[in-house]
């Protein structure tokens, strides 16, 4: 955790205990990668109903307070606030969630802004080789720029047709299909675009940098 997020010592300090030790401990792995055409990734299970997964925390920001600033090592750093976010060309896309804790949810469509439509605004220059989010309860999580940049990836403020609630990390929230949902931040305050990678809250507490849920990249 970088200083300047001043994450509150988790209310859920439990839950962090439980997930550390699952890191430690190697819980859930298969050890046996599943082809991508399979889709449901090895040790997941299909679930109908959607779990809430924070750190205790979940911050109640009105869009009218809501504020989303996009810098660091980019041409065009930016920060938005509600209208001029839902003012961006809208960007609908139906992916799964596949979450660490075994959980996947089938079929879930999202309405935003894509990924791409920010990296044409913002331009990140060519030392930014990373991104960093940061969010409203003081959660971080890192990608690879690569990561982010692809067609299924987005800020999404509602999910089936809806917006999305507190809970699930509304007024915003990150959407990165590809990988396990703890690289998608909840409650989207900040993109930083690094030259160097830095390792975000669970990446520090054993979980793996990456997060390919077809090679089981659950813990470091
Ligand atoms: N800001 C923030 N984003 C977060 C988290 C969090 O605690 N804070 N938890 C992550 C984890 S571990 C998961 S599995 C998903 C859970 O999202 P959901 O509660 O909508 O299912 O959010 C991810 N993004
Ligand atoms: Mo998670």
């Amino acid at each position: 955790m970088s200083q300047d997020d001043g994450l509150i010592p988790p209310p859920n300090a439990k839950l962090v205990d439980r997930k550390e030790k699952w890191a430690e401990e190697g819980r859930l792995m298969t050890g046996a990668a599943a082809p991508r055409a399979q889709r449901l990734p090895p040790g997941q299970r299909e679930v109908k109903n959607w779990p809430v997964l924070d750190l205790g925390i979940q911050p109640e920001i009105p869009v009218d307070q809501w504020e989303l600033t996009i810098d660091g090592l980019v041409a065009n750093p930016l920060t938005w606030g509600w209208t001029d976010f839902r003012t961006q060309p809208p960007f609908t896309d139906m992916s799964d969630i596949h979450c660490v804790t075994a959980w996947s949810r089938y079929d879930n469509h999202w309405e935003g802004v894509s990924a791409r439509h920010i990296l044409d605004l913002v331009k990140p220059l060519p030392q930014a080789q990373h991104i960093i989010f940061h969010s409203y309860d003081g959660y971080t999580t890192n990608v690879a720029l690569s990561v982010f940049d692809d067609a299924d990836v987005l800020l999404a403020h509602s999910w089936e047709g809806k917006p999305i609630t507190v809970e699930h990390g509304g007024p915003v929230r990150v959407i990165i299909p590809k990988f396990y949902f703890w690289k998608s931040a909840k409650w989207i305050k900040r993109i930083e675009f690094v030259d160097a990678d830095r390792p975000g809250f669970w990446e520090e507490r054993g979980y793996h940098n990456e997060g390919d849920p077809w090679t089981e990249q659950r813990y470091s």
